[in-house]
């Protein structure tokens, strides 16, 4: 037994040492790539995110390549979670036991942080979501990070502007089986609350549902000034789309949460998402010399506008790059206090955590509107 094991493991051994030299969980070698991994939406219905998120990366790595870490190239790996949560843990456990990443980017979704980031919590690995806006997500544990501001950021500043706009009443819509999207939901409620809104009615639906007819033709009948929808960019587009055959007009306001933030909405319901208004910490004719220098790579790489999804994450990858830096090693410890202690400017504006790892500046929301499927500045 004892000789077959110890045969074993050296048929086993050159295999492992001829790897990028690892020596222990997470630590790579002087010389060699250091290991980076995300987890994002690269197939399915929520692709639209996660191969945002992915050029995002991409163009982020390049420049952060051209300069070096530490002397050495980062090397990023990429697990395609499919918006699901077991194969998102999954990710997390490959990129941390076979890719031994030092930190993992990602995942796209709240619903899929959830349940990833404890796996990498667990293996103190910093962790560290682009998108991420469900409240309790940096509350997983000490080495979840989000660079993502959180709807509470955001929604009140939309509501905000509702209300500006002389919204009185609203209707609140929401997917009920999504961590985002119920977590936005309870934000919107509250926010409308504190804005005194009258909510007249609230319904919900499943993210995977296609009839909205029975909720819609609900508050329809109660002529809501507005109504508030949280979910994801499929739903919250088949309910546009609902809408309008059964006869909202202009007189209501539609207004989004982060799930709307993606230029599928306009792709999948056209001029019915038209006068939809949402609130996002950037948006692409953001006029500043960082910004303008990233939409311009961008578009010269991709052919087409980054979105907001894109944004952020173009950001994380320099943020998570100056931290390792910064560590002056790779040991995932010390990345964690490193990215504590980042000070960024970026194309999201200057970039701090606060002690619990979320952003520390809620300044620069900016509230988008839908025209001609297409996000630009909301009328004030
Ligand atoms: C979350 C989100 C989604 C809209 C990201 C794509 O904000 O899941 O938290």
């Amino acid at each position: 037994m004892f000789r077959r094991s110890l045969l074993a493991a050296m048929a086993l051994a050159p295999a492992v040492f001829a790897q990028p030299g690892f020596t222990q969980a997470g630590v790579a070698q002087a010389g060699e790539p250091i290991p980076v991994g995300a987890i994002e939406i690269l197939s399915g219905p929520n692709a639209a995110y996660g191969t945002a998120i992915r050029a995002g990366l991409e163009l982020a790595l390049e420049e952060v390549n051209e300069k070096g870490v530490l002397g050495r190239k980062v090397a990023l790996a990429i697990e395609d979670s499919a918006g699901n949560k077991d194969q998102a843990i999954n990710a997390a456990r490959k990129l941390i036991g076979r890719d031994k990443v030092v930190a993992i980017i990602g995942p796209t979704l709240s619903n899929e942080m959830f349940a990833a980031g404890p796996v990498a919590n667990e293996r103190k690995i910093p962790i560290i979501g682009t998108s991420t806006t469900a409240a309790g997500i940096t509350e997983i544990g000490p080495y979840v990070f989000r660079t993502s501001l959180p709807e509470s950021d955001v929604i009140p500043v939309t509501l905000a502007r509702a209300k500006s706009g002389g919204v009185k009443t609203i209707a609140l819509m929401y997917a009920n089986d999504d961590a985002f999207s119920k977590s936005g939901f309870d934000t919107m409620k509250a926010a409308a609350e504190k804005a005194g809104l009258n909510i007249v009615a609230i319904e919900s639906f499943d993210s995977k549902d296609t009839d909205f007819s029975a909720q819609l033709t609900k508050i329809k009948a109660l002529k809501p000034d507005a109504v508030g929808i949280s979910a994801l960019v499929e739903p919250v587009s088949g309910v546009l789309l609902q809408a309008r055959q059964l006869g909202f007009g202009k007189e209501t306001l539609f207004v989004g949460g982060n799930g709307s933030n993606s230029p599928k909405l306009g792709e999948i319901a056209g001029t019915a998402a038209d006068g939809l208004i949402v609130g996002s910490p950037w948006f692409v004719a953001k006029d500043d010399a960082a910004n303008k220098a990233f939409v311009a790579k961008f578009r010269a790489k991709n052919g087409h506008d980054p979105d907001q999804f894109a944004a952020q994450a173009y950001d994380c990858m320099h943020i998570l790059a100056d931290a390792i830096a910064r560590a002056g090693g790779t040991e995932p410890d010390k990345i964690r206090d490193a990215l504590l202690a980042t000070q960024y400017d970026g194309v999201m504006g200057p970039f701090t955590f606060t002690a619990g790892r979320d952003p520390a500046s809620t300044e620069g929301v900016v509230v988008l509107a839908v025209r001609d499927g297409k996000f630009g500045i909301a009328p004030k």
